[in-house]
């Protein structure tokens, strides 16, 4: 063990060491393809008709992240043009760890003016993203996709790309300290209250409310909105940087099928994606293929993607596509132009507010190319825990520090994470380097959607399974900004 962990230690060390250095060797083969130089910047858009100065991801011609396809090498030049250090995530490919963007686990920070290179195959396709993971940059809209084209991607299927994000006139630090100073409240997990008792929230629980006086009233699906979803009252819910005061008209093909790949790159706020009168084919999670599933309102916690495929009707009309966010009324979204047609106005309020997020879709949701079966080799319980008072985020009650030992694994195993939220807030969980696949919910076992990023709504128990195949020291954390900072966070390991 001491061996193991020493080794870690200096290969931290030597990336401390040495800031600037170059993650991988580029390959050797010539056919490598080019290196796409992604640049970090500070950007202008206009919120609510006010300059907003926020942070992005783009190439030198302006797009912004990068598109690139299944089979290839993704080699990129990031460059950090800011004034302050960063890092930039890839979430849900399968870097060697070292090239996995995490602050402080994987890599230094990038200095102001200093750049990384990162080179590694791409073996799989779909919607993936990057963010960054340094402090609390990802508020400040510092996120991008990031398209791996691949076989599922019709010829003739137009893509339409929706980013949603939180966004607030208030600096994030901010943001943070004001969470911290709601103190007064009472412990959020009250002592007598289980899995158990909490087990009946998506569907209203029968023997009413066993929280505390002056807790939070339990989320219930369909009801009215619940005051601990939503922490941060956002100034605006953006799609594609635009309200809907002002938004994003892209033109589609009446009769047309069109890919959407929805992106939630918000810091703290999940949706219901409504297709209105549409109707779509769910058919791809975090990237990756499940059996379809045909909808029109889909819910999307942080982090999460969507691949939706929908067919556009031959009758010219403007079809929006909006977020309504989770537990209010508030919404965001774009609209689908097909043929001429008057756009007229959508509110950025929804009629009705809308339910909290629950597990009915993901109870639903089979994989397309499920994990063989296997019985687990290690299972590791991870109980989400917390306390409201001074807003205190942790994993089996401890709050992470340089100094948690990271959960323990070894190549080659089956690992099961056991995922029990004792609190009274919903948690995305998302785990670096690895698609895992959900196996049970709630005590039901299933062969659930692969992906890299699961609600664990309060109360509720969720068991994912992996292959421990892709050797390092990984991030697994809840995809909340502010619980990740204040502590919802581990590592797990195995080199
Ligand atoms: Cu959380």
């Amino acid at each position: 063990m001491l061996s193991r962990r020493s080794a870690v230690l200096s290969a931290l060390a030597a990336c401390v060491a040495a800031p600037h250095r170059i993650w991988a060797q580029p390959a050797a083969s010539e056919d490598a393809g080019p290196v796409t130089v992604l640049r970090v910047e500070r950007r202008s858009i206009e919120v609510n008709k006010k300059p907003a100065s926020v942070l992005g991801i783009r190439q030198a011609d302006g797009t912004p992240g990068l598109f690139t396809e299944v089979g290839k090498q993704f080699r990129v030049h990031l460059d950090n043009a800011l004034d302050v250090p960063t890092l930039i995530h890839w979430h849900g490919l399968m870097p060697p760890w070292q090239q996995d963007g995490v602050s402080g686990i994987s890599a230094p920070p990038i200095p102001p003016g200093a750049s990384a290179d990162y080179d590694f195959p791409l073996s799989f396709g779909g919607t993936y993203w990057m963010h960054s993971h340094q402090g609390l940059q990802e508020q400040e809209l510092l996120a991008a996709p990031l398209i791996i084209r691949d076989g599922r991607d019709l010829p003739d299927q137009q893509e339409v790309i929706i980013m949603l994000a939180d966004f607030s006139f208030t600096p994030p630090e901010e943001i943070f300290a004001g969470l911290r100073r709601q103190s007064a409240k009472p412990d959020m997990m009250p002592a007598k209250a289980s899995a158990d008792t909490m087990g009946g929230m998506e569907q209203p629980p029968a023997n009413g409310n066993s929280a505390k006086p002056g807790t939070a009233a339990m989320p219930v699906g369909g009801g009215p909105a619940p005051p601990d979803l939503n922490d941060v009252k956002y100034d605006a819910f953006l799609a594609n940087n635009r309200t809907l005061a002002d938004p994003e008209v892209i033109q589609v093909e009446p009769g047309s099928t069109v890919l959407l790949r929805i992106i939630n790159s918000s810091s703290m706020s999940a949706y219901h994606l409504d297709l209105g009168a549409l109707r779509g084919k769910l058919v791809a999670v975090d990237g990756v293929r499940i059996h379809p599933v045909a909808g029109r309102r889909f819910p999307i916690t942080v982090a999460q993607r969507l691949d939706i495929r929908i067919r556009i009707p031959r009758a010219p009309a403007a079809h929006p596509v909006l977020a309504i966010l989770e537990g209010e009324r508030r919404q965001t979204g774009v609209i689908l132009l097909a043929g001429h047609a008057p756009v007229t106005r959508v509110p950025e309020t929804a009629p009705i507010p809308s339910a909290a997020l629950t597990l009915d879709l993901e109870r639903r949701l089979h994989a397309a190319e499920p994990l063989g079966p296997r019985k687990a080799d290690r299972i590791h319980q991870v109980e989400l825990t917390g306390k409201m008072a001074g807003y205190i985020w942790s994993i089996n009650g401890v709050v992470w520090n340089k100094d948690v030992p990271p959960l323990p694994v070894s190549k080659g195993e089956r690992v099961e994470l056991v995922l029990n939220n004792k609190t009274l807030m919903s948690h995305p969980m998302h785990l670096h380097g690895h698609q895992f696949q959900v196996v049970e919910i709630n005590g039901r076992r299933l062969s659930g959607a692969v992906r890299d990023t699961i609600l664990v709504p309060p109360g509720k128990r969720v068991v994912i399974a992996f292959d421990a195949n892709n050797p390092g020291l990984w991030a697994f954390h809840c995809h909340l900004l502010y619980h990740q900072d204040a502590g919802m966070f581990t590592t797990l390991r195995y080199i």
